[in-house]
């Protein structure tokens, strides 16, 4: 087991996460109450823990070693890792999970939704930062924990077959949503299609950057930590700033039932923008630059499909907790997509102001 100190003296299930069960531990110790994080990987959804753990290990070993030459405080800027007691960043238990613990960030919180904007704002700087302290990674040592994880044309072809499986008999009730897909093939291309002809640059990126994958510190309301780093892996840097609009910069929540609450804030869409390219401090090409309303589009697109493609199959995928809940996020998701398309000459001009 791991290395916890002292007494352990509660347990709780914590966070909001979609994928891996999370808890929170309290360990009585001689200095007083010492807290961590303790997570069940999803064996279903991450089919080799042992490479991801040997990613976060590096990951977390590189950005502790730069965020402690820039004069920060590693133990808490970062993820950090408890070993087992035999030396490893994992612990297998008789039924075969794998589980993993970090040290507890104190004192500082994860949002499902913006509440101050400044918060927004500083998500987008930290996660543009992110990238830049990675720039010079080796990513040829990063495993891809999930292959083809934002290819989306491969998505598109993975929701073809759901959608002729069928496997619950769920797709004529669904038939709009299905159309909204079957719509958008062309569209679903064009990222995949400037990265193969070389045209946009693979970089070291987190592929997961929703506003509750980052940590907000409590006292300074800066953004300190970056965490679920399950998912970084070569990727575009188009894609970490769609995924933290489609999510952050939207009116409703990702699971909305009121359609009519969701659409893309432009106001907030503007404080990110703006973050982000801050964030990233220069490195971004100048196709980037103009693909980053695209990357919204598609990262929401592709997320709506994703959950669409669950609902199909029966969802075994992300965590629900109400019937029909995979069918609401998609909705919510094409409701934004549609907003963002309308929206496009203005997210442009948006970007172009600050690039
Ligand atoms: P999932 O992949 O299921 O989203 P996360 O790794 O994002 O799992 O963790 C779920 C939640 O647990 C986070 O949104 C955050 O609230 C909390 N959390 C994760 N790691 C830490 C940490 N080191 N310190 C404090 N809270 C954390
Ligand atoms: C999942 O793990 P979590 O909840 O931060 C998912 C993302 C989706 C997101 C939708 C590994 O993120 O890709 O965009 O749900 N993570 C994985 O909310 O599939
Ligand atoms: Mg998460």
């Amino acid at each position: 087991m791991f290395g916890f100190p002292g007494e352990i003296v509660e347990c709780i299930p914590f966070g909001s996460g979609h994928i891996n069960d999370t808890y929170r531990l309290a360990c009585q110790t001689e200095e007083g109450i010492k807290r961590f994080i303790l997570q069940k990987m999803n064996k279903n959804v991450f089919r080799n823990p042992i490479e991801l753990m040997e990613n976060i290990k590096g990951v977390t070993r590189w950005l502790r070693r730069k965020i402690t030459e820039n004069g920060g405080d590693g133990e808490r800027e970062t993820l950090n890792v408890l070993e087992t007691r035999d030396g490893r960043p994992y612990y297998q238990d008789s039924q075969g999970e794998f589980w993993r613990s970090y040290l507890f960030i104190e004192n500082a919180s994860c949002f499902d939704a913006v509440k101050d904007e400044n918060d927004f704002y500083q998500s987008a700087v930290a996660f543009g930062h992110f990238q830049r302290l990675l720039a010079d990674y080796p990513a040829e040592t990063l495993y891809e924990t999930i292959v083809d994880f934002h290819n989306t044309p491969d998505r598109f072809r993975k929701f073809q077959d759901a959608l002729k499986a069928d496997a619950l008999g769920r797709a004529s009730q669904v038939q709009e949503e299905i159309r909204f897909v079957l719509e958008h093939e062309e569209l679903s291309r064009r990222l995949y299609d400037l990265q193969v002809r070389g045209e946009i640059p693979l970089r070291v990126t987190h592929n997961d950057t929703k506003l509750n994958n980052i940590m907000i510190d409590d006292a300074t309301g800066k953004a300190i930590c970056v965490i679920d780093l399950d998912t970084v892996m070569p990727g575009l840097s188009v894609n970490d700033f769609g995924d933290s609009i489609r999510f952050g910069a939207s009116t409703g929540a990702e699971d909305e039932q009121d359609l009519s609450k969701v659409s893309c804030d432009l106001h907030l869409y503007e404080l990110y923008v703006k973050g982000f390219i801050e964030g990233c401090g220069g490195a971004l090409t100048e196709i980037e630059l103009d693909m980053l309303p695209m990357g919204a589009i598609l990262m929401t697109f592709e997320c709506g499909m994703r959950f669409l493609t669950d609902y199909l199959e029966g969802d075994h995928y992300f965590k629900i907790h109400r019937e029909g809940h995979n069918l609401d996020r998609c909705r919510t998701q094409f409701k934004l997509v549609k907003d963002m398309e309308e929206k496009l000459p203005i997210m442009q001009g948006i970007v172009n102001k600050y690039k």
